[in-house]
Formats: structure tokens, sequence, C-alpha cells
């Protein structure tokens, strides 16, 4: 069974802890506080890797954690970073928030992508020292990695889906056109994972066409394999829908293409919309005598162009592909699934937005576990970044609160590893 779905959970390291210490030497009575900073939790990416082609790297692992910061210590020793963690995705996985099902990345063609953000390390009580407090017997805990549950799922790149019924040579017609090799044999299903080839016409012109295990009549409802492999098929800018021309089992090729075609229309009207080429195959078993007057105005009346070819014998292959090429270059690109999800959302959704304000000694600690999911996404340098903190702290009512316990403009706030000076 092919895996090319899965729900895992990832947690990017915590940000190690801020040391509270002051320097003791032998001759220096006051010695400042010394305390180093806590290291940055690891990071947590997506990283394509070609040599994949389906998700069995997560099928035993589910659970993916970056390492954590560690804590400063006395001397300004500064706590040593986590280290990052690189998850590998073959191309084409589409990542979605397993809660809402919104995507939020396709990693189609992309370089690294940071799924969770380790947590700052704090601040060691070296920083907190000040004309007003100058023995500072406090250091800021490391800020909490991201945390998310999200879904991978395979949808393959390829311009050209090869669909059709068991057995009609499928992957027969994969293998003569390309370097790829799925199995053949003269049974249904031979085929249990979708396989991938490039195709070379000329040292110009190339494309990649994706072979997917036969479809039969229910299969978007579940029966046989080929539910499970529509999937692959959805990004395709073109179908090749192969027939059995022959008959030799006993079919109508006719019939078999309106069955492959209410499979499509069943699972997703839009597929059925995609341009489609017909190739006849196994034009080799056809006597001459054969009439195909009644196949080939069916595929008139559709609109499907066709092709009569013996993959076996390698017979009008090239004709076949001049034509797919043909029409691939008249074709949009192949899709790229938007983003939806904003993390920003999820802010929204956590089910507290309290705070505690605590006023000591003039300076105003603001707590809150949210604020620990704001803060690692804010990037303190960045004006629009911390802007749009300050929006937050404005909307979830955090400005209100610190007034209601007396704030005035000039005073000090401290909210985890961050100080600014009150202004409203
Ligand atoms: N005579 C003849 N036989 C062919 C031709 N193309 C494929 N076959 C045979 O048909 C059988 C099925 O071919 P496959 O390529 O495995 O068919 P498939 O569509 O991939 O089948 P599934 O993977 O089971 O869906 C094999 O025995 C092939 O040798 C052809 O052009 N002529
Ligand atoms: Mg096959």
């Amino acid at each position: 069974m092919l895996f090319d779905n899965v729900k895992i959970t990832i947690k990017a390291g915590d940000g190690g802890n801020g040391s509270v210490s002051f320097r003791r030497e032998k001759y220096i009575s006051h010695g400042g506080p010394d305390g180093g900073d806590g290291g940055k939790g690891g990071n947590v990416y997506f990283r394509i890797d070609q040599g994949q082609n389906t998700l069995t790297y997560y099928k035993y692992k589910r659970k993916f954690v970056a390492q954590n910061g560690g804590d400063g210590a006395g001397s300004k020793f500064h706590g040593k970073n986590g280290e990052d963690l690189i998850l590998p995705v073959p191309s084409g996985t589409v990542i979605k928030d397993t809660k809402t099902g919104l995507v939020i990345k396709d990693m189609s063609s992309c370089g690294d992508f940071l799924i969770c953000k380790g947590g700052k390390g704090g601040w060691g009580n070296k920083h907190f020292a000040t004309p007003t407090r100058q023995i500072p017997r406090f250091a800021k805990a490391g800020i909490e990695g991201e945390y998310k549950e999200v879904t991978l799922e395979l949808k393959l790149i390829a311009d050209v889906g090869f669909i059709g019924l068991p057995n009609v040579g499928k992957s027969s017609l994969l293998s003569v056109i390309s370097a790829a090799k799925p199995k053949v044999a003269d049974y249904h299903f031979t085929t249990l994972e979708p396989s991938i080839g490039v195709v070379e016409l000329d040292r110009e012109r190339a494309f990649i066409a994706a072979d997917i295990p036969g479809l039969i009549e229910g299969a978007s409802l579940g029966a046989g394999l080929g539910h499970e492999f529509l999937r692959h098929i959805e990004r395709c800018r073109l179908f090749v829908h192969v027939v059995d021309i022959s008959g030799r089992e006993g079919r109508d090729p006719i019939e078999d293409i309106k069955i492959v075609n209410r499979e499509l229309e069943l699972r997703d009207p839009e597929l059925l919309k995609r341009p489609q080429i017909i190739a006849a195959n196994k034009a080799d078993l056809l006597d001459n005598a054969c009439d195909l007057s009644a196949f080939n105005d069916f595929c008139k009346e559709h609109g499907y162009e066709t092709v009569l070819i013996s993959a076996l014998q390698n017979r009008n292959i090239r004709a076949l592909l001049e034509l797919i090429y043909k029409r691939l270059a008249e074709l949009p690109p192949i899709k790229v699934y938007e983003a939806e999800y904003d993390s920003r959302d999820e802010l929204e959704q956590l089910p507290s937005h309290d705070v505690t304000v605590k006023n000591v000694n003039g300076v105003f600690t603001v707590e809150g576990e949210w604020l620990l999911r704001l803060m690692a996404n804010i990037n303190f340098d960045d004006r629009e970044s911390l802007m749009y903190f300050q929006r937050m702290l404005r909307r979830y009512g955090v400005i209100d609160a610190l007034v209601s316990k007396g704030i005035k403009d000039g005073d000090t706030v401290s909210i985890y590893d961050f100080e600014f000076d009150f202004v409203n």
C-alpha cells in the first residue's frame, strides 16, 4: 500500500533559560550581574528530497521534536543553541494544518520551509541592570518552541497522467517512453503505486508523466486501488487515457472510457474538464478487417484526439509524444497550491488570552501562555512585526490590563524577554 498521507506532530525546541549570576572574584567586592542568556531552540524545516516518492519516512515515527536551547550560566556564558531538525519530503507534498485542513505549504519546488520556529533563549540577568535596578535577581525563562499538528499529503508532480482500466498497458507505455521501469504483467493491478518518468522528445523538449494504478468502476468510492491514487493526478495538466482497443478481454473500449471518466467526475468534476488524449493501445492485436468507426465516432463526438498505438511494438509512440507535447505547450503550468493558512490565525484560536500583570518595584511584568505563542512569531528587530505585536497587545486587552494596574507613560513593561517603555 502506498504511503502518501500522514498526520504528524512537530515541536520546535524551547529556548534555554537565562541565568542569574553575579561576578564573584577576589578583590572585587560588588561584581555586577553576569548571568548569560539561554540558547535558542532548534527550528524545524521541511526539505524536498528528490530521491523519495512516498511518505514512508513517516510511517513509524509521527512525532518530531527539535532540540531545546541550553540554559545560560554565570560569567556571561551563553547557552548552546538547539540543533535544527530537517524533515525530508518528496516533491509534491502538500502540508496542511490538521485541525482546519488549510494548506500551509505546497512543497513542490521550493527551498527549505520553516514549519516551527524554535523559542528564543531567555535573557540572563546581565541585561537587566539599570540605574535603579543594580542587583537584578531575576532572569527570563526561554520561550517555548512552536508546536503544530500537520497532515502531509503527497500529490505528485507530473504534466501528464496515464489513466485507464487495469491491464490496458499504462505501465508498458511509460516504460517505453521513459527510463522509468514500472512492473508490467498480464494481470489486473500490477501497478500498486504511482511511478513517474521523465519523457524526453529531444534535448530541448521533455515532460513528466505519471503512471497510476488502474481505475475500476466504483474507484471514487473506494473500489480497487483507484481512489487512493486519484489524488496523484489532481495536478496533471493533461490525461492520456489508455484503452485496450483490441477488446482482448471481451471489453468495449467505448464503455471503458465512460467508466473511467465517470470515476473522475465522481471524484471531482473538474478532473473531467481536463484535456484528454486517447491512446488506443494494443493495436498490434487488431486484425485488418477490424472496424473502428464506432470508436472513432465516439471520440470525435467528445472532442478526444486519438492515437492508435502499440506499446509492445513501439508503434506510433512518437506521434503520441509529439501530440502530448503540443497540447502541453498550450496549457497552463502545473498547479501549485496556494497557502491558505496564516500562523497569525492560530492566535485567535487559542482558548484563553488571559494575562497576569504584576508591578514589581515599578516594573510591570506581564505573563500569559498565549503571549509566548505570539512572541514566537515576532521578529523584534523588524518594525512591521513589532507594530503587529503592539496591535495584538491592544486587541487582547494587555494595554487595558496595564492601565488598570496604574501604569503611566515612561514606566517599564517587561514581557518575558522583551522590555519597553510604556506609551499609551
Ligand atoms: N499485445 C500487446 N500487449 C500489450 C501492449 N501493451 C501492453 N501489453 C500487455 O498488457 C499487459 C498489461 O500491461 P501493463 O502495462 O502492466 O498494464 P497496466 O495498464 O499498467 O496495468 P495495471 O498496472 O494492472 O493497471 C502486459 O502483459 C503487457 O505486456 C500492446 O501494445 N500490445
Ligand atoms: Mg501498471
